[in-house]
């Protein structure tokens, strides 16, 4: 069968998704558009120029990404996080606290491992990002692997991707990947409709405005031109309102990969889930190899980095 939007997304979230204490309205909520990866890359990549995202469906074998979930899940499970006893391929939160520093600890060795290195190199995805990038893609060392436990106030705040890597070339692309299902009320991403515009004319306001700045200060996220930590806004339905546009959710699946440009405005949303699973996710960052690299993001991923 054919993935169309009406096939993936004929439902509504059972009850509002919502971010840092607001409630994103009906009406300015919308559904992404999946892309079945069989098109071909060049119709592939211009839905990408267009919309400023691609949700690539089933790119990746759903057993090998589930397998990798229960792998992470098992690493974590003496920090006290997943319900003991429990199938940890499911990623069921435990109900009682869980050690945060060591869950943090943990999740520094796990970004540095040998299996999550193959996860994000694996070859349908490193194939893929060579003909989407047409050539040689390269990864990037910074790699960011998340968990987001149900019920907690943790989601991300709205903003695009170069605000973090104006050290190196534009025509970067990140790679979002779900560990496990993450159903809309999971909080996975969401997308403002159209905003890979918005975010352009951001940066461009932002380099006219930035004369004044040391060429440190020029690629950092976190100079004095900036809102805080780099963000846009917390406020998702007042972005949407202001811009008169939607925030897109989606049903993700294991194995669905998600990519979007460096412009395109996201968030993500609190997760949810009744059933208490935790939200597993990584985000990387692609380029082609010949192009300019922002050296800053040559080393590991560490809390605090300030990138
Ligand atoms: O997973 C998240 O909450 C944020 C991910 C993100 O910002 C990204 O993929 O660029």
């Amino acid at each position: 069968m054919s993935i169309t939007a009406e096939t993936m997304q004929a439902r509504k979230p059972e009850f509002p998704l919502a971010a840092h204490g607001k409630t994103l309205p009906a009406e300015r909520t919308g559904w992404l558009a999946p892309t079945d990866p069989a098109i071909g890359v060049d119709a592939i990549r211009r839905r990408y120029q267009d919309d400023g995202y691609v949700w690539l469906k089933r790119l990746l074998p759903r057993t090998d990404v589930l397998d990798f979930r229960r792998w992470v899940f098992e690493r974590l499970a003496e920090t006290g996080l997943v319900e003991p006893g429990s199938d940890f391929s499911l990623g069921i939160a435990s109900a009682a606290g869980f050690d945060r520093s060591l869950a943090d600890r943990r999740l520094m060795s796990l970004v540095r491992s040998a299996a999550y290195e193959g996860f994000c190199a694996q070859p349908p995805l490193a194939r893929f990002m060579d003909d989407f990038l047409q050539g040689i893609s390269y990864l990037h060392k910074r790699k960011i692997m998340r968990f987001v436990q149900p019920g907690s106030p943790t989601a991300t705040p709205a903003h695009y991707d170069l605000v973090y890597l104006r050290g190196g070339t534009r025509r970067l692309v990140t790679a979002w990947i779900p560990i496990g299902d993450i159903p809309a009320e999971m909080g996975g991403l969401v997308y403002l409709e159209g905003s890979h515009a918005l975010g352009i004319k951001m940066e461009a306001e932002f380099r006219a405005a930035s004369g004044d700045l040391s060429p440190e200060e020029r690629i950092s996220a976190y100079n004095r031109h900036m809102a805080e930590g780099g963000w846009v806004s917390k406020d998702l339905p007042d972005m949407a309102e202001r811009f008169d546009t939607r925030w897109l959710a989606a049903d993700y699946e294991a194995g669905d990969v998600m990519l979007h440009s460096p412009y395109m405005i996201h968030a993500s949303t609190t997760n949810q889930d009744c059933s208490r699973r935790l939200r597993l996710s990584t985000d990387i960052r692609y380029q082609n190899v010949d192009d300019e690299i922002d050296v800053r993001w040559n080393n590991h991923w560490s809390l605090g980095d300030m990138l």
